[in-house]
């Protein structure tokens, strides 16, 4: 990692004192913790297998003993079974790579947790060397080009990396995510010279099954900014998300008036005095759009009930 980068980031959390050295989680290897501390140092830490601790936790250490400190944000998902992952503590923002061919329900599920975690959610359009990448980059710049940012660039040849680069330097603390193969790690690579993360080999064209990168790791980006590459995943289920906030942050339903409908708690799916379909009758909010929204709104109704469910057998 770049030297001058690595104390950037180390200084954040310059405060060891008599009571531990503080520092932040830069790799998370199951039993044992890469810790970054104030003045530099760098230290693996035990940790009980199921700590929950993630990259981007801040930390206090003393002796072999680690206490995790009160985290900012916290990014969540579920998998198609069920399970619940943290993706990483403390992010300001979250960048989700795709590339062409990412399958779809991947951006939005992606957006809507990232918003409700209180992250800023960016899009990060990779490979846009090959030839099939313009047709499905435009297509996808013009649904949320408007309304967050996007940067269509290639992390092999460093076409559009500057816009991306500036954004970072802005001071955010990021993740890359998305699935297996879009070129995180090699994203990575390109924005901090100094590290080596692994990629994938370039003859394994399907990537099914194959993930390069096992444990999440954080990075300093030379310049200002930090990222944390993490494995590949295909599910971005929704963790705790209530029909009200699936509506406000549904992204390109931001314009919608607060109670513009004749039920305040309107669903928008069949209520009569609904402005939302109003609006999909009459154009102004694309229909593929809305049917993307009742999808994941029938989702989230099941993961509401089935809350509910829990909490009436207690
Ligand atoms: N053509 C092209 N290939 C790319 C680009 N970025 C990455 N690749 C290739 O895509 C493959 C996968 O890249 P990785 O960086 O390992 O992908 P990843 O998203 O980190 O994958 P996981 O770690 O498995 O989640 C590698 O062969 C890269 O060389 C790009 O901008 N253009
Ligand atoms: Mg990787």
């Amino acid at each position: 990692m770049d030297g001058r980068a690595d104390r950037h980031m180390a200084k954040k959390s310059r405060e060891g004192n008599a009571q531990g050295a503080r520092g932040v989680i830069v790799s998370h290897f199951g039993v044992a913790v890469e810790v970054l501390f104030g003045n530099d140092e760098r230290r693996m830490v035990r940790v009980k297998r199921n700590s929950g601790h993630v990259v981007g936790d801040e930390v206090r250490v003393v002796g072999e003993v680690l206490e995790r400190l009160p985290r900012r944000t916290e990014l969540r998902r579920s998998d198609a079974r069920g399970g619940i992952h943290m993706v990483a503590a403390n992010l300001d923002v979250l960048g989700i790579v795709v590339a062409p061919g990412t399958p779809g329900g991947f951006l939005d599920r992606a957006i809507v947790a990232a918003r409700a975690a209180g992250l800023l959610p960016f899009i990060v359009f990779n490979k846009c060397d090959l030839p099939e990448a313009r047709a499905q980059s435009t297509g996808l710049l013009g649904i949320y080009g408007g309304i967050l940012p996007f940067f269509t660039l290639s992390a092999v040849t460093g076409e559009g990396l500057e816009p991306l680069r500036a954004f970072l330097h802005e001071g955010h603390r990021g993740a890359f995510v998305g699935t297996t193969g879009v070129g995180k790690s090699s994203l990575l690579n390109a924005l901090c010279p100094d590290i080596n993360l692994k990629v994938g080999e370039l003859s394994d064209q399907n990537w099914t099954g194959r993930h390069t990168t096992t444990v999440s790791s954080l990075h300093a980006v030379p310049g200002g900014g930090e990222l944390v590459d993490t494995p590949g995943f295909r599910d971005f289920g929704l963790v705790d998300i209530s029909t009200t906030e699936l509506v406000s942050h549904f992204p390109g339903f931001e314009a919608l008036e607060q109670n513009a409908c004749r039920f305040h708690n309107c669903r928008h799916r069949q209520e009569p005095g609904c402005t939302v379909r109003e609006r999909v009758d009459s154009g102004e909010i694309n229909n593929d759009r809305y049917q993307t929204y009742l999808a994941l709104l029938s989702e989230v109704e099941a993961i509401e009930e089935a809350a509910q469910r829990r909490n009436w057998k207690k």
